[in-house]
């Protein structure tokens, strides 16, 4: 039975690789993007997250980031964030985390763990290709701050500014047409290259370049194992698929 045969290869790697995305954070109440009705409040994150829609309405894109920090702030990490958290501390230096979700659960999950083991919580830490929603950035120079009291976004005078030198701030994420963090990238790739299993978890594989990092995994020899309850365009690179939910998954599969 497939579990059965995703639990062996998983026992027999000695490196893993875990890609993750936004159905990994569903059963924590946090919404995906192409998912029922995938929208945010209404809106595509290819409209809003964007540097061109910033520039237009900066006010409009804070007021769409302002409703999804608080929507995320009050969801926790589920099973399947803590399974994973643990299985990275349990194999320290064999399993990195990577995840194109923004909502920090991975991160607060590898708190929880650690806490848990009184350990390092560092090896459970994710690589977050595309940032994080609760980073503030300046617009003009390098200030980065982490921030996760509300936004208010009903005037131009109250958007987040720089602490350092008072330019308008925006949200610490990756938007589309943006490329993302170089050194964040080549060790995602690297993990993903020299994995012996890669583990796809809650992703539509549609959005480039953190979509190719499964097939890197399989391209270099490593066995993709695919938990989504729906079909993807990575499916067919998958040596073992289970079509189930994250959270009712990993905890029996990574035990
Ligand atoms: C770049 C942060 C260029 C912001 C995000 C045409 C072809 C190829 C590429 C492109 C193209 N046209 C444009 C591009 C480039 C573009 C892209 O890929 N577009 C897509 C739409 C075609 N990519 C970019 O722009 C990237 N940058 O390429 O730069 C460049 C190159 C060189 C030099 C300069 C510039 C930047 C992309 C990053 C965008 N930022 N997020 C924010 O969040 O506000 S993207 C955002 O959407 C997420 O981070 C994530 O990456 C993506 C959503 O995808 P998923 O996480 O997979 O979520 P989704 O809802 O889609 O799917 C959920 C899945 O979970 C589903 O499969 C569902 O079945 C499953 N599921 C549901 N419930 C559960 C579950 N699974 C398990 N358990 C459950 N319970
Ligand atoms: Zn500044």
């Amino acid at each position: 039975m497939v579990l059965e045969s995703a639990r062996a290869l998983l026992l027999a790697a000695r490196r893993i690789a875990v890609l993750t995305g936004a159905g990994v954070s569903a059963e924590s109440g946090v919404p995906t993007f192409r998912g029922a009705g995938g929208l945010w409040k209404g809106f595509r994150a290819e409209d809003l997250a964007t540097p061109g829609a910033f520039a237009r309405d900066p006010r409009a894109v804070w007021e769409w980031y302002a409703w999804r920090r608080t929507l995320i702030d009050a969801c926790r990490p589920n099973a399947a964030h803590e399974a994973l958290a643990r299985l990275a501390l349990d194999r320290a230096g064999a399993v990195t985390i990577i995840t194109q979700n923004v909502d920090g659960l991975h991160g607060a999950a590898a708190h929880a763990a650690a806490t848990e083991r009184a350990a390092e919580s560092m090896s459970a830490m994710p690589l977050e290709l595309h940032g994080s929603i609760f980073e503030l950035r300046c617009t003009r120079c390098d200030w980065v701050a982490e921030h996760r009291s509300s936004i208010d976004a009903s005037s131009d005078a109250t958007l987040p500014r720089c602490a350092r030198c008072g330019a308008r701030a925006r949200p610490g994420v990756v938007w589309f047409g943006e490329s993302l963090d170089e050194r964040r990238l080549a060790a995602a790739r690297e993990a993903c290259a020299t994995a012996d299993v890669a583990l796809v978890v809650g992703t539509s594989g549609v959005v480039h370049p953190a979509a190719g990092l499964a097939l890197v995994a399989a391209l270099a020899g490593g066995a993709v194992i695919e938990v989504n309850p729906d079909e993807t365009p990575l499916s067919h690179a998958a040596a073992v698929v289970i079509r189930a939910s994250a959270a009712a998954t990993l905890p029996a599969l990574l035990a």
